[in-house]
């Protein structure tokens, strides 16, 4: 892979925007991209490996709870941080950023917002420093869209509660410590429970064959009459609007680190068509390119805005899960087709892995799908705004 040469693109002076510590945050974690994350990126994709060196270094820029309170090991910082930090690396890899995003707003985030005081003493300060990792089991193989639907269930045995069934498409599962699950009780009533690594019962295979976040583990959940201490279930929250309120922190930081990885393809393609040469003159000067790069940079600029203004309805508790479904959405899509387009004005060299770009489309294609799909975040949008659910 080339080096690292990233320049941050900022059309419309939104740095302006930040405070001290955002940008000491942000530069923190971009500083650490260039150096612990680009070099071995490539490989550890090509090479289809979660590279766990990573692990320490995620902890170190505060990427493992950036808003949960320092008491409990996390970094207390406010939402637009923690964009900037999902940003920053996914601009890296959107596999790493997946392995933030769980360990943070799908693992840490329920332990301390439904979780009892025990629980979160327990947990949160080893997730935060990496000690323990987390995954998060919603998805099964017969209900991905439509979690309601799920068959994973337990049953109350008096001094403990009896766990069966499965998860699939559940990142970091291969290797994590602990798995925050939502499964039926017997009224069907849908709970979160902390399942922990070598629990009799609790199996994690890995999903091979991947094209895309190859550098991130994903794997299934299964659990064969799992015996789980009744102190290991979240008291404080039941329903599916507990695990649905999860995701609505993750999107948001989906919503940031999809910026990222378009920003990303942007300057590799900017740089590349300055120095390629064709007919005599760097690809640049020609109009179809200045077209490609100009409608990239004017979708980057508005992406980043609606990712601030979403941070600041976040920090002052007024963004609607409809509004951070749209910016998931949108912000997604236009990573997605920046990275198509900037992969066009590498040429051939687009599809080599000397450049970022092939790899940031390929794991594009996951997220635009997990976290809820494109069409999905659409139906939310229809519904918010007419008031009529089109789900079913
Ligand atoms: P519906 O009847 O609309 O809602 C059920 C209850 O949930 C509440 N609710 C929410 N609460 C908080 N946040 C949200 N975003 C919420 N959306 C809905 C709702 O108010 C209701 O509460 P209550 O008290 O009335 O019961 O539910 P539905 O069954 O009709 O489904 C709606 C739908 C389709 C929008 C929803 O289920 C959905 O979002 N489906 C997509 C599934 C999804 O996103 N799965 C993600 C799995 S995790 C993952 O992909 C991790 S990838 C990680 C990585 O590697 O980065
Ligand atoms: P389906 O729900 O079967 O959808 C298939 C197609 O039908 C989609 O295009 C969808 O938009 C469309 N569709 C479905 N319903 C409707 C409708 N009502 N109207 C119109 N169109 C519809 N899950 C977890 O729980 N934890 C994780 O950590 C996790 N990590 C993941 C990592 C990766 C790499 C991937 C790929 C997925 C991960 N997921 C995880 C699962 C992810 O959330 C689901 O894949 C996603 O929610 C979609 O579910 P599905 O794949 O079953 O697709």
């Amino acid at each position: 892979m080339k080096p690292d040469l990233f320049q941050a693109p900022d059309y419309y002076n939104l740095d302006d925007l930040l405070t001290e510590e955002h940008k000491m945050v942000r530069d923190a974690a971009r500083e650490w991209v260039k150096r612990d994350v680009s070099p071995i990126i490539e490989e550890a994709a090509q090479d289809a490996k979660f590279p766990k060196s990573i692990i320490k270094g995620l902890a170190e820029i505060g990427a493992f709870g950036p808003y949960i309170p320092e008491e409990y090991g996390g970094a207390g910082l406010d939402q637009i941080a923690y964009g900037l930090i999902m940003q920053e690396i996914e601009r890296g890899d959107s596999g790493v950023r997946s392995t933030a995003s769980v360990q943070s707003s799908l693992v840490m985030y329920p332990i301390y917002k439904y979780g009892s005081e025990e629980q979160r003493k327990k947990f949160l300060p080893k997730l935060a420093s990496g000690e323990f990792m987390g995954c998060f089991g919603l998805t099964e193989p017969d209900h991905g869209s439509n979690p309601s639907g799920m068959v994973t269930n337990f049953k109350d045995k008096g001094d403990h509660y009896l766990l069966n069934g499965a998860k699939l498409w559940i990142s970091n599962s291969p290797f994590a410590d602990i798995a925050v699950v939502w499964a039926k009780n017997e009224d069907g009533r849908i709970h979160g429970l902390i399942v922990e690594r070598g629990m009799e019962g609790f199996s994690t295979p890995e999903t091979h064959n991947k094209w895309s976040l190859r550098a991130s583990a994903t794997g299934e959940l299964i659990f064969d009459n799992v015996k789980i201490p009744k102190e290991n279930l979240l008291p404080n929250k039941s329903g599916l609007g507990a695990p649905l309120g999860c995701l609505d922190s993750a999107r948001f930081g989906i919503a940031w680190g999809a910026i990222g990885a378009a920003m990303d393809c942007y300057d590799t393609a900017l740089r590349y068509s300055k120095e390629r040469v064709q007919f005599g003159k760097p690809i640049a000067s020609f109009q179809l390119q200045q077209k490609k790069l100009a409608e990239m940079i004017t979708e980057i600029t508005k992406a980043q805005l609606l990712a601030w203004r979403l941070g600041v309805l976040r920090n002052e508790g007024k963004a609607t899960s409809a509004q951070i479904s749209m910016a998931k959405r949108n912000n997604v899509d236009m990573a997605l087709k920046v990275a198509r387009e900037a992969r066009q004005v590498l040429g051939a060299m687009g599809i080599t892995g000397d450049y970022s770009i092939m790899r940031h489309m390929m794991n594009l294609e996951s997220v635009i799908t997990y976290e809820g799909t494109h069409d999905i975040h659409l139906l939310i949008t229809g519904m918010d705004i007419t008031g009529i659910p089109a789900f079913s």
